[in-house]
């Protein structure tokens, strides 16, 4: 029984953690309040059995206590407000411990009787006029055992006993008894009409399993019966359970508010990839892929091209030099990136916020709104995640080798032309000044050596360089995509850190709070539908 109650308990707990920070604080709470009461509770042994009589002033709860009790320990009086502290009666052996607990100092112990194991408390009114007396009624409700409401002729219909307490009390019918007390100054006839009408509205109340007894305290008519019911309970030993197990239950129920039984469909993959392509637009992914292509090509010709045009290219500046990107990758620098512009911004946004309305469809409040705030709660960290990523990505390969080898190719052709030149200036300066030719010129196929040497060396660079020019071209088409696959994978490890995985924990939460709630309110692991 009680490992039944046990195990429905560390499923609350659970329940509770998961709670934390996602239900109402004041829901949590008090669902860690249950959890640690019935710790107590359990702790300080289910062999004692707590009653207290409750119910509104001079309902003759003092004289009921007295009566069973066989003491004139508590107070009877026509004068209000009464004490403002329970009296305890305790029958047999439990200790103080659990007195001590509920911290009722007065006390009286009734030694050999029948009922060994109860405890039986007189409670302040209910509705007394100090606010002092209903906290500690109220107080005391949530950690007895079983209460029996003591009414009177009356009052038995006051809204102040039905709408504040009954009515909210419907998983407590197990640890409930009704005594309509002062029955002696009903006629007989009256008695039962009234009993009657009392039970409607226990009906009312959803409470229609809860015995009602008619007594009357100062007479002693119905006492038996009651002592009988109150004896039955202690003998079971199981009212504790009964009452913690009843908390259990509307405590799970209110945590599992939010609980439905579909599962979430999760994150869908269109919606991810939606997500990964916003973010790497606004990382400026596409802007850093352009600049590779460029900043290869611009080197490939400062290395390869035509050494008397290298002065063109060497305008411009390096492209990813000047974002900052490239050569070693560092993820702690941030780059020069311009930044998402504001519709860049405001897609990512969208693309996340569908994402999570997509992940928590299905699900009832307050869940998809906790799945839209664990998907956007590192918002602010994104700008610097996406920059990282962009900044250590492999951006700056090697250059390629034979890129050497051309230039030095490149400077060979450009000094056999420059060889030429020189030798054909010399030789007009010679025929300038009208001196007689003092070196042979030598000629091959007919061409004079220095044009020969000046036309084929510029020829020469000037082909090498186109045909450079078209390997680089393809080189920075290949290198720009390797970058953009390596971007890419560095945005998806933002996205999953920052978007995908807190929303999928949130789900998890979910599922984990709803199992918990389902285990605390039945006590069995039951099958869980869905998995993710
Ligand atoms: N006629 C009648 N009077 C009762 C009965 N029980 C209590 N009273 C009286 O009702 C008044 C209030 O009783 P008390 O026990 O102090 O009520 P409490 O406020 O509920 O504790 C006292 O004057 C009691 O004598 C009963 O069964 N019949
Ligand atoms: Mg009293």
């Amino acid at each position: 029984m009680s490992g039944k109650l046990d195990r429905r308990l560390v499923a609350l707990a659970d329940a509770v953690e998961v709670a934390d920070g996602r239900l109402e604080p004041g829901i949590v709470e008090r669902a860690r309040g249950v959890v640690a009461r019935a710790g107590k509770r359990l702790g300080l042994g289910v062999d004692a059995t707590v009653v207290a009589l409750a119910g509104p002033t001079g309902s003759g709860k003092s004289t009921l206590f007295n009566a069973l009790a066989g003491t004139e320990l508590s107070e009877v009086s026509r004068r209000r407000p009464t004490t403002a502290t329970a009296a305890g009666a305790v029958w047999g052996q439990p200790g103080d411990g659990l007195l001590d607990w509920l911290e009722v100092p007065r006390r009286h112990r009734i030694e050999g009787a029948d009922t060994d194991g109860l405890v039986l408390l007189d409670l302040p009114d209910f509705d007394s006029v100090q606010v002092g007396h209903r906290l500690e009624v109220e107080r005391l409700l949530e950690m007895i055992d079983l209460v029996v409401w003591v009414v009177d002729p009356q009052k038995y219909a006051d809204s102040s006993l039905h709408d504040r307490y009954l009515r909210a009390l419907s998983d407590y019918e197990q640890t409930m008894v009704v005594a309509l007390n002062q029955s002696d100054l009903l006629e007989p006839g009256n008695r039962d009409a009234c009993r009657a009408d009392l039970e409607r509205l226990l009906r009312e109340d959803g409470l229609s399993a809860v015995p009602v007894l008619t007594i009357s305290a100062r007479r002693g008519d119905g006492l038996d019966d009651l002592r009988r019911v109150l004896e039955r309970r202690v003998a079971a030993r199981s009212a504790a359970v009964d009452r913690l197990a009843a908390d259990v239950t509307t405590t799970a129920s209110v945590l599992a508010a939010g609980c439905s039984d579909d599962a979430a469909p999760g994150i869908g993959r269109a919606d991810r990839q939606r997500v990964v392509e916003s973010l790497a637009e606004a990382a400026g992914v596409y802007t850093v892929t352009r600049a590779v292509a460029l900043a290869h090509r611009r080197r490939g010709s400062l290395a390869t091209g035509w050494p008397f045009l290298r002065w063109v290219r060497r305008l411009r500046p390096d492209p990813l030099r000047r974002l900052r990107l490239g050569s070693r990758p560092d993820p702690d620098l941030r780059t020069s990136l311009p930044g998402p512009t504001a519709l860049q911004s405001a897609q990512a946004a969208a693309a996340v916020r569908s994402l999570a309305n997509g992940a928590a469809v299905g699900l009832s409040a307050p869940w998809p709104s906790l799945v839209r705030r664990a998907a956007t709660r590192s918002e602010d960290q994104l700008a610097d995640g996406l920059d990282r990523a962009v900044a250590g990505a492999d951006l700056d390969p090697p250059r390629p080798r034979w890129w050497r080898l051309v230039g030095v190719l490149q400077a060979l052709f450009a000094i056999v032309a420059l060889a030429g030149g020189l030798w054909l200036l010399v030789l007009a300066a010679l025929g300038f000044l009208h001196i007689p030719d003092v070196l042979p010129l030598p000629e091959v196929e007919g061409i004079p050596l220095p044009t020969l040497l000046l036309g084929a060396g510029l020829l020469a660079g000037m082909l090498v360089a186109l045909l450079a020019r078209t390997f680089n071209r393809v080189g920075a088409r290949r290198r720009a995509r390797a970058a953009a696959v390596s971007m890419n994978r560095r945005v998806e490890e933002v996205a999953s850190q920052l978007v995908i995985q807190p929303v999928e924990a949130e789900l998890a939460a979910h599922d984990r709070l709803c199992a918990a709630t389902r285990r605390a309110l039945t006590g069995r692991s039951g099958m869980r539908r869905g998995s993710r």
